[in-house]
Formats: C-alpha cells, structure tokens, sequence
C-alpha cells in the first residue's frame, strides 16, 4: 500500500467505518452503542440555553415557564451545507434557523397539546452544518413537582421516567444543569445523575445563571469543586437572560459578554480560562476522544463541537444518520 493510500485508509470516513462495525456486530447479535449527551435540570434552569450555545446556533424554544415538553433529540452532522431536517417532515430542508425554532414548538404542541403537556415521544431534528461535528445532544423536559394546566397530577414521576430513559444508558453524558441562584444540595438533576452514575464517571455539573446570583454572594467554592465535589467538576456558564432573548442579542455577542463576566468577576478572575461554553465545549470533546478511541476525528478548525461522526439515538439504539431515523 502507497503512503497516499495509507493516508487515505487512516483518514477513511467515519460513518462508513461506523457502518462496518455496525454490520460486524449485528451479525453477532450485539449492538454498537455510542455517546450521546443530554441536558437534566430543573425547570427554566437554562438547559436548552447550554445546548443552543454548544451548538452554536439561535434555534431551540427558550423562555420562562415549561418550555421543552418532549425530549428533543438533536443530531448534528457535519456537512457543507447547512439546514436542519426533522424526521416528521422528512426531505424538508430548513434553511432558516428562526423557522426550526417554530417548527419544534408547533411539533410540540401537536404532540403534547397547548395547555404545557408532557410528552414522552421525542422530535427528532438532524442538523447538517460546517460548523460542527457529529454528536447526539438530547434537550430533556425540566424537573417540576407542581402540575399546572393540563399536566397530569404525577408530572414529577413522568418527567423524571423520561429522562430516566436517557441518562441511564451508559454512554450518555450528562450534562446536570443547576441555576447558580438555588441551592447546590436541593438539586434534583444531581441526585438523579448520582443515582444512574454514583461514581460520577460520565457526570458534569453546569451552573447556570451566575450573573443572578444576590450581590455579596458567589459560587467560587462550586467552581473550584470544593463544595458537593464531582469528579468531572462543575463548569460556570452565563446564558442570556429573557431580555436578551426578547431583544435578539446574538449568540456571539453573548458569548463575548459571558468571557467579560468570567474575566471581570473578582471570585471568578482566576478561573475564567475553566468557565464559559467554550470550556463546556472542550471537556466535553476531551471525554468524548477517550470514550471513542476507535473512531477518527474529522478535521476541527473552525467547528463549534468537535466529537463523533455517528450517533445514537433512542436508549438501546444505534442510529446512523441518514440509515433511518
Ligand atoms: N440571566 C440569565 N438567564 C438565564 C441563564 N440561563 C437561562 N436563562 C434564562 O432562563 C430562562 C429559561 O431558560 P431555558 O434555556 O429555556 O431553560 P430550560 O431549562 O430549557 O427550561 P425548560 O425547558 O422549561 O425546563 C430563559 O428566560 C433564559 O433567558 C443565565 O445564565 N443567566
Ligand atoms: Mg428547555
């Protein structure tokens, strides 16, 4: 074999190799389950906040109140051009990201109604883009113990069975989403990534909402992990708040403003190279190179989200984008 051909077979691509090892394990009767990340937290904790800003695009439903009602299950895909398909309108290419947010909340009200129902059938969306790499990311329905309208009196027991359905697969990260305005202990999304992972193998903490925290307080000790310590630790994000929803200030901007508040903070000065969604992004990408050791990597310049070229799906399941959804 020529140094070019090595080159080529070392650089072959991913999805087919993928396929390959699929087919090899289905004949044997065994599945081929890879990493997948998904976002657990209370309600308006800003969990679908944390994923809009890893991906790098305005598109996922935010705000107050019960957004996320059904476990959205996004598939990035690298590619040149950039649109998202979503499997229920399938050959629908949206090449408008503000047209995709509609989308998800109209799917959503078909699925679960307009009076904040839960529904536990996922939206599947693939997103091909340049700007990122091929992961799973699930957005999950926050943790709430109060029914209103039309949810049904156990909305805690459902809500936490859906979650439950993700994060106890064993490749899936989870990203356990808590606002720096509560209290660390009180944590619903700690206790239940504790229960599915004690040792805090595939667990990160994110604290959200820093810049709402009362004056005179701060949430160094968690940052530094040495308060209700993880072994991943915890990664301090600032997201935009409603206002800046409302008045559409952009993700660049906002990633600019929250590398301000990390860097002028007084209790987070020293650890403004660990905070933000730009460090979110690379431990997850770390974590997610050791958990795939097999698979290549595709070139990352430029790229929001550096990880794996194929994806799982629902809990149990391989999927292959653009196999079947
Ligand atoms: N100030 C501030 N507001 C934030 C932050 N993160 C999220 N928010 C706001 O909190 C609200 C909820 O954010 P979402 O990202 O929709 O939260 P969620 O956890 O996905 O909510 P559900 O899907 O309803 O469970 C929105 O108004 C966001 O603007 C943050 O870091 N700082
Ligand atoms: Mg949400």
């Amino acid at each position: 074999m020529g140094n070019q051909e090595r080159t080529a077979s070392r650089m072959e691509a991913p999805i087919p190799l993928v396929r390959r090892l699929q087919d090899a394990l289905d004949s044997l009767g065994q599945s081929l389950q890879l990493p997948q990340v998904a976002v657990v937290g209370g309600q308006s904790s800003g969990k679908s906040s944390v994923l809009e800003n890893l991906v790098g695009r305005d598109f996922l439903p935010r705000g107050s109140g019960i957004v996320t009602r059904t476990p959205l299950i996004l598939q990035l895909l690298h590619s040149t051009a950039e649109y998202g398909e979503f499997s229920h309108c399938k050959g629908k290419k949206f090449t408008d990201f503000n047209q995709i947010r509609m989308e998800i909340e109209a799917e959503t009200c078909r699925l679960t109604g307009s009076n904040k129902g839960i529904c536990s059938a996922p939206i599947v969306l693939q997103i091909h883009s340049p700007h990122v790499l091929n992961l799973t990311l699930v957005d999950l329905p926050g943790m709430t113990k109060v029914p209103v309208e039309d949810q049904p009196a156990d909305i805690e027991y459902q809500i936490r069975d859906i979650i439950m359905q993700y994060i106890c697969n064993e490749n899936c990260l989870i990203l356990a989403v808590v606002p720096a305005n509560t209290d660390l202990p009180n944590s619903d999304a700690l206790k239940l990534a504790k229960d599915v992972d004690p040792q805090g193998l595939r667990t990160f903490g994110v604290i959200t909402k820093l810049d709402l925290m009362d004056e005179g307080t701060d949430a160094k000790e968690i940052l530094e992990n040495r308060f209700l310590p993880l072994r991943r630790g915890y990664v301090g994000v600032v997201n935009r708040c409603q206002k800046d929803i409302d008045g559409k200030k952009d993700l660049q901007a906002a990633l600019e403003s929250e590398r301000t508040f990390f860097l002028s903070h007084p209790a987070y000065r020293h650890l403004a190279d660990r905070a933000g969604t730009p460090y979110l992004q690379q431990i997850l990408h770390q974590r997610l190179q050791v958990l795939t050791p097999l698979l290549p990597f595709p070139p990352s310049a430029g790229l929001s989200l550096s990880t794996l070229s194929v994806v799982s799906s629902l809990p149990g399941t391989l999927h292959i984008p653009g196999w079947k959804i």
